[in-house]
């Protein structure tokens, strides 16, 4: 997927404008309550690209009431699933024809590479809706048997409001993640985006209206996690709650939701997920793969695979290549052809990168290569890798969410289990070997909630996705996310009523 020839450095000029900065409540584009703005960065210079509606607890208020509207009277959870699955179709088609504005506005408020939010998050965003659109007319209950002469029917029904509550990594693909299912179950939404990202969202949720979708179903609203976020969490008409984000505030929603309404709540947070590369690797490609890993995002994937175990009997020669490989890695411009990697997300994530660097080396792990700034301007970071990391180290314990990479050696397959399973997360692992023994002995007791042999990072709309421990609690993506969206109804009747 990555280019290692030099980097054709010709801007792809983006053809965009900024449209969207208010909230989408009730099918139209309003200003937050207080009148108040918050500013959105284009992250190459730390410039202000747009001042965007900053919502509260009183946007959130009158979010939840047209979602509650739209829920309990409105067509949407009434209308035919075969309309709702129409509406969705339309939508993933009107994306497919916006992915180049889309991409370049994703790319200027994120930093990730136009090619990569182009050739990549799109089309998974579009794919995402085509499968959820395709699950809107196929969700159905069941008949059970019971003891006695009972006629037993298990009804699948919509949970109603949903408070979904989104990162800045993928800021697209993670509206699809949430929105495509609660959709397609019938449910309606208010949709809190992350502060640094809310741009392509209201995009989005503009085309979905073009589409079809009738007002009040989808709200969007912009804003701070504990001034916005916080006030959805914790209404008490918000009937499911979905949220992507860190371990910390994750425990915080957790705890908000079940001091409220105790409305279920599902996570996908934080990890610290081992790549493990085994003695009968081809060395080339495992240290592709465990680049790849590890790099992609600016390093800013909650299943990134940060920790990069190597088999003592190739470490030396892994080692050497996968510096050369880091050094390599074309960093700049994400509007430049070629380019690999473009600069990290804002100022508190460039700075709490390079702190987990300079407690790598204080703690005597070998910087091998980069360690540093790149320029005087915006928040870009050299590709680094460091070896000689040890267990204990916080480089190898914390999820530093860059572009760092830490080497680690092992001897045998027993001890790299236990050391691969000894963190608080488990998101996900990848395992690099020929040996299909290996391979199957690694996935049965690995413990996290994915599991990449010979591959990373594929995610197809139909694979269940979350994290096992203090990764999360539930799946997203798959057949595993339509429960999380549903009630289950038992429905109990005699079989001859004697009241007939
Ligand atoms: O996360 P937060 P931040 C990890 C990664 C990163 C760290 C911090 O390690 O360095 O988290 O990032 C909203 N009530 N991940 O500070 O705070 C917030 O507005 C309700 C991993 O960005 O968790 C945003 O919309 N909501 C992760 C969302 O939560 C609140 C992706 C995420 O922000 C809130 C991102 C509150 N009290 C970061 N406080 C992944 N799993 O992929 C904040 N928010």
């Amino acid at each position: 997927r990555f280019s290692t020839a030099a980097a054709v450095q010709e801007l792809i000029t983006p053809q965009v404008q900024i449209s969207y900065t208010q909230h989408l409540i009730n099918g139209k584009f309003v200003d937050a309550a207080s009148g108040k703005t918050f500013p959105a960065y284009d992250p190459r210079s730390g410039e202000v690209i747009a001042y965007v509606a900053e919502g509260d607890a009183e946007d959130i208020n009158r979010a939840v009431s047209a979602a509650r509207k739209a829920f309990d009277e409105g067509p949407w959870p009434k209308m035919t699933a075969y309309e709702r699955s129409r509406i969705l179709l339309r939508f993933a088609d009107l994306v497919e024809k916006h992915s180049n504005e889309l991409a370049a506005l994703e790319t200027w408020n994120n930093g990730k590479p136009f090619e990569q939010a182009l050739m990549s998050e799109l089309p998974m965003f579009v794919r995402l809706f085509h499968y959820y659109a395709g699950w809107a007319d196929k969700i159905h209950g069941l008949t059970v048997p019971g003891d006695g002469n009972y006629h037993i029917q298990v009804l699948h029904e919509p949970i109603g409001v949903a408070g979904q509550i989104i990162p800045w990594n993928f800021p697209l693909l993670m509206f699809a993640w949430k929105v495509g299912p609660a959709l397609a179950c019938g449910n309606t939404i208010v949709l809190k985006t992350a502060e640094q990202t809310p741009l392509t969202a209201l995009y989005v949720a503009q085309l979905l209206h073009e589409a079809g979708l009738p007002p009040g179903v989808l709200n969007v609203v912009s804003g701070y996690g504990p001034t916005a976020g916080a006030p959805l969490v914790a209404h008490m008409d918000v009937d499911k709650l979905a949220f992507t984000g860190s371990t910390e505030t994750g425990k915080v929603v957790l705890e908000l939701a079940a001091r409220s309404n105790l409305k279920p709540v599902t996570l996908e947070l934080g990890g610290k997920s081992p790549f493990i590369v085994f003695d009968d690797a081809d060395v080339d490609k495992a240290v592709e793969l465990a680049h790849f890993a590890l790099f992609f995002n600016q390093g800013q994937c909650c299943c990134a695979g940060s920790r990069t175990f190597v088999h003592e009997r190739i470490y030396d020669e892994f080692l050497e290549k996968a510096k050369a490989r880091a050094m390599r890695r074309i960093v700049g411009d994400p509007f430049k052809k070629g380019v690999e990697q473009g600069p990290q997300i804002d100022v508190e994530q460039f700075e709490k990168v390079l702190r987990y660097i300079r407690s790598g080396k204080e703690s005597n792990a070998t910087l091998e290569c980069g360690g540093a700034r790149i320029g005087s301007k915006g928040f870009f970071i050299e590709p680094t890798v460091f070896s000689n990391v040890k267990d204990d180290m916080l480089i190898a314990q914390d999820e530093i969410f860059g572009p760092v990479q830490s080497i680690l050696k092992f001897k045998d397959i027993d001890e790299v289990i236990k050391r691969a399973n000894e963190t608080r997360y488990g998101l996900a692992a990848g395992v690099f070997t020929k040996n299909g023994d290996t391979a199957n002995r690694m996935m049965r007791a690995l413990k996290v909630g994915t599991v990449w042999i010979n591959c990373f990072d594929v995610f197809d709309a139909a694979i269940p996705f979350g994290g096992y421990k203090m990764s999360g609690i539930g799946r997203e993506k798959g057949i595993y996310s339509l429960n999380n969206y549903l009630q289950v109804k038992a429905v109990v009747s005699p079989l001859k009523n004697p009241a007939w």
